[in-house]
């Protein structure tokens, strides 16, 4: 009798055991989850993933969105099979446009391991078209993986940007150049690290970086007489981070026109003209509002 008691006591406790067993279970695989996911991507958005049968290429940006114009882009790689991230690829990247008449790529950098990260992998993309209903972009990341070759392909939405931030345009040679606002992203009032990037469409395909030209520039808000601002400083090419650097003044908020004059490596001027009472403003030209 004491024995089935016994007995009978002990699949009680079994009953209470084995739900809190599988509790357990589940939770401990949860946190195994966690642990293999380290997360280098606090402080970007996630914009979309591209994916193949191995890995999902994840896309993040430092904006919400990819836009028109300059796209500071980071990009992770997982193994779907072992759902960790890949420390060790190389990669590089072809976004493309397929227009109603034709194809064009964009200026683009090269694809690098993100400073101080394991997982993350940084680049930027100049988008110097925005999509329409009829005309979108695709993006297609080839990237190796201990010697193996893999590719991910799939469109991506490039929506206008609110103001003008890029300019193609072309010189008295025909030759046709893309100009990029990469800074001030977050203009303030005060002085602006003020930064373009300048390529030339040497194909529908590749636009290699334009190296030593000059950019003068005026500021002014057209909305109020025109005004210009003081201590701006000219654009000279920076050979470190192969853009061109100055400073912007921008005294107030508002909408500003960033007229620009763009001089080559013979200094001399090939777009633009001089902001004067009788001419308002030039023919390249950015925009900014804050
Ligand atoms: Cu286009």
């Amino acid at each position: 009798m004491l024995c089935i008691l016994f007995n009978y006591k002990k699949m009680k406790t079994l009953k209470y055991i084995l739900p809190l067993l599988t509790i357990l279970f589940i939770s401990s695989c949860v946190n195994n989850d966690n642990d293999i996911e380290l997360d280098e991507t606090t402080n970007l958005n996630f914009i979309k993933t591209l994916s193949n049968s191995n890995h999902e290429v994840q896309i993040f940006s430092t904006k919400k969105y990819l836009e028109q114009g300059y796209n500071n882009i980071y990009l992770r790689i997982k193994d779907v099979e072992t759902n960790t991230f890949i420390k060790t690829a190389s990669l590089t990247w072809k976004p493309v446009m397929h227009m109603m008449n034709k194809m064009h790529s964009c200026p683009k950098s090269t694809i690098k391991r993100a400073e101080g990260k394991q997982t993350l992998y940084n680049g930027y993309i100049i988008f110097q078209m925005a999509e329409n209903t009829t005309e979108k972009w695709d993006l297609t990341i080839d990237y190796t993986i201990d010697n193996v070759d893999y590719t991910v392909k799939d469109f991506i939405s490039v929506p206008q940007a609110a103001k003008k931030n890029v300019t193609v345009f072309m010189d008295t040679n025909n030759t046709k150049y893309v100009l990029a606002l990469i800074n001030p992203q977050e203009p303030k009032v005060g002085l602006n690290d003020f930064k373009i990037g300048l390529y030339k469409m040497e194909t529908m395909m590749s636009f290699p970086m334009v190296e030593n030209y000059m950019i003068k520039h005026d500021p002014r808000m057209p909305s109020m007489g025109n005004h210009t601002s003081p201590n701006n400083t000219d654009l000279t090419f920076d050979s470190g981070s192969k853009m061109y650097e100055g400073k912007l003044s921008l005294t107030m908020t508002g909408y500003w026109k960033l007229n620009l004059m763009l001089y080559n490596n013979a200094n001399q001027l090939i777009k633009g003209e001089k902001v004067t009472d009788t001419n308002t403003s030039s023919s390249l030209f950015l925009e900014l509002e804050f």
